[in-house]
């Protein structure tokens, strides 16, 4: 098999996604996600000027060795836009491969280790209350797991709440907005919130949580700490995790269990943290990590150390990128739980896929491939616009973690 033309397609429908799509010689094409959230285009123009000519006419089929060419033959290695081009590129050989073969992608990596993949969605809300409704909410749709945001009074937008919560409006994001951020005054708040949501809806929900690296690790420590009695899931992203040693210091402190590593771009990012055993979950994703093939490397890592796995899946990961997460997680020994915050029903009607969501669970599908696909006429019709994540700055103007 020959790979006879790669396309970069770029949409918008409601917010930006960047899709490889591999076609061959034989008529089988493969689709993978390569979107990075705020920096799109430069993904685009490393995907169209430096990797697509290198791999017109080579086998589809030579996944691994495609991987080194682009991972080792760049020279200069790592970082999100290299390897969310990668992930675009590498998705797609997989897809292929198991079109080939006539099988779900699970199937090559080894077989299902479960029936279903237990997923966590999102509960926000202005204040306590208002989460505390939309906790009640999700476990009516018959979500297991919750993550719980709660905006801080004296604090206007934080993050994970009010309307910026759900999805990035493009046409609302054209610069870079800026929301406010106080530690103490979260540190005071956030433990409350869990309080009130045990005592409304009791034990059995798993109950999650991010701070998105805003914390230093004492004040991780200290919030594990106070948590401890509400026996969260985890606790994800408390400090950024650059200093993966800033870990030991939390660990000695707390029993709330401890996942990282949404912004991780390889294996190297989670080396200490895993051998360590410094955190519970690793949060790497197929798009951000480069792909499946380092993603089975990452998980595979983990288990040597009893590290679970919790991909990242939020909005801005397509229904691609969710799609291959999902069948990495029906195998993966050590799956934890796969994040699911949903998706607008534009951007599901772009992208066609065979993964269920069935109370609480998801499926990756039995359809030969990952299972997703993109509709390219209907994808036209959402053209690209220019968005930006959010910056963050304390009271006091410094710019802080967002
Ligand atoms: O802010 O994916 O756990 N989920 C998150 C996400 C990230 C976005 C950034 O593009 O932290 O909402
Ligand atoms: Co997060």
């Amino acid at each position: 098999m020959k790979i006879t033309d790669i396309k970069v397609i770029v949409c918008s429908p409601g917010r930006n996604f960047v899709t490889v799509k591999i076609m061959t010689d034989e008529g089988l094409y493969g689709v993978g996600d390569a979107t990075l959230n705020g920096r799109e285009l430069a993904v685009v123009a490393y995907l169209e000027e430096h990797v697509i000519p290198c791999l017109i006419g080579r086998d589809p089929h030579q996944i691994e060795d495609i991987w080194q060419y682009l991972y080792r033959g760049a020279y200069w290695r790592r970082g999100p836009v290299t390897m969310c081009a990668i992930s675009g590129i590498d998705t797609a050989l997989w897809d292929i491969k198991a079109k080939a073969a006539g099988m779900p992608l699970y199937q090559l990596l080894g077989g299902a280790s479960r029936d279903k993949v237990l997923c966590y969605t999102h509960a926000q809300g202005t204040d306590i209350a208002e989460c505390v409704d939309a906790v009640g909410a999700k476990l009516d749709q018959g979500f297991k797991a919750i993550r719980c945001q709660t905006g801080i009074p004296g604090l206007p937008n934080v993050y994970g709440t009010g309307k910026y919560a759900v999805t990035t409006n493009a046409a609302d994001d054209a610069m870079p907005r800026e929301e406010m951020w106080s530690t103490p005054k979260y540190l005071n708040y956030a433990p409350k919130l869990f309080e009130a949501v045990r005592n409304a809806h009791g034990e059995d929900v798993h109950l999650l949580h991010d701070t998105h690296h805003r914390l230093t690790p004492i004040e991780a420590a200290r919030l594990g700490k106070a948590l401890e009695p509400y026996n969260l899931f985890w606790l994800e992203d408390t400090v950024a995790a650059e200093l993966q040693e800033g870990f030991r210091l939390i660990r000695q402190h707390t029993t709330t269990p401890l996942a990282v590593g949404e912004v991780f771009n390889t294996i190297w990012d989670a080396r200490l943290l895993m051998e360590e055993q410094l955190i519970d979950y690793i949060r790497m994703t197929v798009v951000h990590a480069g792909g499946i093939t380092p993603m089975r490397r990452v998980m595979d890592f983990a288990s040597v150390y009893g590290v679970r796995t919790g991909c990242h899946g939020a909005m801005d990961m397509s229904p691609i990128c969710l799609g291959a997460n999902l069948h990495l997680d029906l195998w993966a020994p050590n799956f934890g739980i796969q994040e699911f915050s949903g998706y607008l029903p534009e951007i599901l009607d772009v992208f066609p896929s065979a993964w269920t969501l069935n109370d609480g669970n998801l499926h990756p599908g039995e359809a030969h491939g990952h299972g997703v696909d993109i509709d390219e006429d209907l994808a036209a019709k959402y053209p690209y616009q220019r968005a930006y994540l959010p910056v963050n700055r304390l009271e006091d103007g410094t710019l802080w973690h967002w």
